[in-house]
């Protein structure tokens, strides 16, 4: 018997333009550089926003419609919603879900009780797991929301949080074991201070490291190797967050000696909130050999506030999916939607709908990405403006051959005009207008 009166979404071609009918760039099958697109696009559902997201904004409450909303009792509901999400994910296709241990049941009084309540739920989570082979991209801790971590988790200036937060981490490491999941990830929600006038910025960053440090050891010892992800976001909720975009990122788990516990589990809509561009923060740590998960979401430029929208821009999309395929693709990571529709958008029909336009705008972005790849454009473009890189003065540059005072010696008589010459147009116009190109002509088909 269904639950949800919508129909399995299929994939149904671009025969025509008004989306609704189903996936129109998904086709999970089809073979994308060598692999099927549901391997490069492990998908994932976040409880927290499919499941449990009423579409509140800073001004106003909950807009949502959901077939669970008349099941009064907590955990009824609780137990309820997971009978919805498998079938949600059944529905859509989608092979993975990721959640925080809040998301699934109520608190109690103690962390026994709040425990036993996550438990129940997990009981059934992984029933059903067996029974669909639906899969856990990852799991998280909130140590962000109750009022206790008012000035943070492990961050916090107070011991008796700073322990509440190992103990609840430790029991989520227990849960990732038990629900297999592919990776752990930690989003520091409260790591981070107001004001450096009553904050010891050493003592908390020193703190976080070695409350990692702990994490990791307790995963071993229970044998839970799962992947450790770190997620960089600037601004919310503290002025200062710690993990503020990718490279500060990169940089903390260097000075403590962590870059071989994590990788970084990078979300679009962060990235603007850093006044960065999503392909950026993917390509910094695809360059440090960090690059782990994507929370595929983005946020609207013209607002300075996270929205976590369904990701509908191809050409970031493109960019990103670019940056993905050149690493080879995500290993333990996956396309995790941190994303909910619009508070307008409140009916069940309209989370159908997001979800079925967030995947289509990844499968397109990967399409075209891939024709990029396989015709070399960018890769042309980019040998070509290094080549003076791999002769001469600069191939001897590179092999660390030549002293500075060899590099005076031969520019210093170098007259001006010929300088000028020996640089090339940038031509990002023509280059821009080439990618667009083949976002017609990959797509328009
Ligand atoms: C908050 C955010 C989180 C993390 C997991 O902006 O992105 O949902 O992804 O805690
Ligand atoms: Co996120």
């Amino acid at each position: 018997m269904s639950l949800f009166t919508q129909e399995k979404v299929k994939y149904v071609g671009t025969k025509g333009l008004k989306a609704g009918d189903g996936f129109h760039y998904y086709n999970p099958d089809e073979m994308i550089n060598g692999k099927k697109m549901s391997e490069w696009l492990k998908f994932s559902v976040a409880y927290w926003h499919t499941m449990d997201q009423r579409l509140v904004d800073p001004f106003g409450d909950g807009t949502a419609q959901r077939p669970w909303d008349n099941i009064t009792d907590p955990m009824e509901q609780a137990l309820a919603k997971v009978d919805y999400l498998f079938e949600f994910l059944d529905k859509m296709n989608v092979e993975y879900f990721a959640f925080h241990d809040r998301d699934l049941a109520p608190e109690g009084d103690t962390l026994r009780e709040t425990n036993e309540n996550l438990d129940k739920v997990i009981d059934k989570i992984v029933e059903k797991m067996q029974e669909t082979g639906k899969k856990v991209l990852w799991n998280t801790s909130s140590l962000f929301t109750n009022p206790r971590f008012v000035a943070g988790g492990a961050t916090a200036p107070f011991a008796d949080i700073l322990a509440y937060s190992a103990a609840q981490i430790k029991h989520s490491l227990e849960i990732a074991k038990r629900v297999n999941s592919e990776n752990y990830v930690f989003w520091g929600g409260r790591e981070g201070y107001e004001s450096l006038l009553n904050t010891d910025m050493k003592r908390e960053q020193e703190h976080i490291a070695k409350f990692f440090k702990m994490a990791k050891d307790y995963a071993n010892e229970i044998g839970y190797t799962g992947q450790f992800l770190l997620e960089p976001k600037p601004k919310e909720p503290t002025s200062h967050q710690y993990d503020t975009d990718a490279a500060t990122t990169i940089a903390f788990l260097k000075e403590y000696g962590l870059e071989d516990i994590f990788k970084l589990n990078l979300e679009g809509n962060h990235a603007y909130l850093a006044g960065h561009t999503y392909e950026h923060e993917v390509r910094v740590a695809r360059d440090a050999g960090l690059l782990g998960s994507l929370d595929a979401n983005m946020g609207d430029k013209l607002i300075g506030w996270d929205i976590d929208e369904f990701p509908n821009d191809i050409y970031e999309a493109t960019l990103v999916m670019y940056e993905m395929l050149k690493d080879g693709g995500l290993k333990t990571g996956g396309l995790n939607f941190d994303a909910k529709p619009r508070r307008q958008s409140f009916t069940m029909d309209d989370l159908f709908l997001a979800h079925t336009a967030g995947m289509d705008t990844y499968a397109a972005g990967l399409k075209v990405a891939s024709r990029l790849i396989e015709d070399k454009v960018l890769d042309d473009v980019i040998t070509d403006r290094y080549s003076s890189f791999d002769s001469g003065i600069g191939a001897d540059f590179e092999s660390g051959k030549v002293t500075f005072k060899e590099l005076e010696d031969y520019i210093i008589d170098i007259p001006q005009e010929k300088l000028i010459e020996s640089t090339k147009s940038g031509h990002l116009e023509q280059l821009k207008a080439t990618l667009n190109n083949y976002i017609f002509s990959t797509l328009g088909k």
